[in-house]
Order: structure tokens, then sequence, then C-alpha cells
């Protein structure tokens, strides 16, 4: 397998080798449609929203849609697990990687978590190391075409290595945090770690 296709995507498709050698994870089943999973309806970006950095940083900032899609984009190919049980194989993204934010933010050294904010009021935390690495995205486009609304367009987090709920969708406000804090599906049951090898569906 190539890393790099032809067309400058980056393949991250072998990226459960970190956590054995089943591309899906246990208990999951593969998907050809791309179901679509939200608490409560799709919100729409509206002129007022802007998509905001703040907490444990040196310069807090703002940026609109338009500025965002100015900054450095990847594409990646990516699988998407589902807590409920399906699993997308190779989707395409195309984003900024997280790092890219951090770096223009200059996070604390004492920063060790990430609550991601979204339009809807949902939450969902991360701890710093899990978002640094590859694969993780804010994504806006998709196959080739911008983000449908209801998968989270204009802007949402994918997670390749944890399972979906750790994506936040219309996704608005990036927090450091110092401490660790629970989100939205967190707080109601769901693990907090998400690993989709290790089946870690709740807390
Ligand atoms: N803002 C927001 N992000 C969200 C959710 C949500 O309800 N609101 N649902 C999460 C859950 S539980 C999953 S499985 C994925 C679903 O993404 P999809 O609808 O694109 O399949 O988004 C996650 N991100
Ligand atoms: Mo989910």
């Amino acid at each position: 397998m190539t890393d790099t296709r032809t067309d400058g995507t980056e393949d991250l498709t072998d990226l459960y080798r970190e956590y054995g050698d089943q591309r899906l994870p246990p208990g999951q089943r593969e998907t050809d449609a791309f179901p679509v999973l939200s608490k409560a309806g799709t919100p729409s970006w509206g002129p007022e929203n802007a998509f905001e950095v703040w907490g444990a940083v040196d310069e807090p900032f703002s940026l609109s849609l338009e500025a965002f899609r100015d900054l450095p984009a990847v594409t990646q190919k990516q699988d998407f697990h589902c807590v409920t049980g399906w699993s997308k194989l190779d989707c395409a993204f195309t984003g900024v990687e997280f790092a890219e934010i951090a770096n223009r933010a200059g996070v604390h050294a004492d920063a060790e978590h990430v609550m991601f904010h979204a339009l809807d009021g949902y939450t969902t935390d991360l701890p710093l190391a899990e978002c640094t690495r590859e694969g993780v995205l804010f994504a806006y486009g998709y196959d080739g075409d911008d983000l449908p609304s209801d998968h989270g367009g204009p802007l949402r987090v994918v997670t390749p290595h944890k399972y979906a709920y750790k994506g936040a969708k219309w996704v608005c406000g990036v927090e450091f945090l110092t401490e660790s804090a629970l989100g939205y599906w967190e707080k109601r049951g769901y693990s907090d770690t998400a690993n989709p090898w290790n089946e870690e569906r709740y807390g």
C-alpha cells in the first residue's frame, strides 16, 4: 500500500495497525451508506458564527470560515467508526490538521486536554496528545465536495482512532484545558477513551 496517491490524498486506513491486525474493530459491521447521527437536528452556520480558539493558549483567535479555508489543508482517506456499530471505510476528508491550529494558538505547556464545542451545544473532550497526532482534522470537504450539513458541514472534527462521537460536527470552538472534563455523551455514560479496537463503548 502506498501512503500518498498521485492526487495527493494521504492514506490513513492502516491506522488500525497500532491496535492489532483487524481493520474493522470488534463488534462493528461495515456499511456502504453514511448514516447521520445527531443529538437533535442540523444547526446552520450563520454570518454571526466564527471558529474560535481559547483557553490555555498564548494567542486566542477567531477565524471566519473563509479564513479557515485559506489555511494549509490535507486530504486523507480514513475509516469512520460509530459506537452504535457501523463503520464506513475509505472516507476522503479534506481539512486542516489539529496541529496546525494548536501551533497558531501557542498552546501552554500545562495544557493537557481539549474541549470541542459545537453549534448545537454538543461538546466532546480528548487529551491533547490524542489530538495532535495524525488523522485529527477540522474537515470541510468530503469525497471531493463540501461536507454535507447533516454530516457537520461547514466544519467538523474527525477522529479515526476513536469512535466518531469524539468528532464534533458544526465545530465552532476549541478550548484548551489544563484538566480533563466530560463532553455531552461522556457525561451520559459513553467511554471517555473511546478506542474502537478495545471496544471502549461505555465509561
Ligand atoms: N455537534 C455534534 N457533533 C456530533 C454529534 C452531535 O449530535 N452533534 N454526534 C456524534 C456522534 S454520536 C456520531 S456517531 C457522529 C456521527 O457523524 P455523522 O452524522 O456524520 O455520521 O458525530 C458525532 N458528532
Ligand atoms: Mo455515535
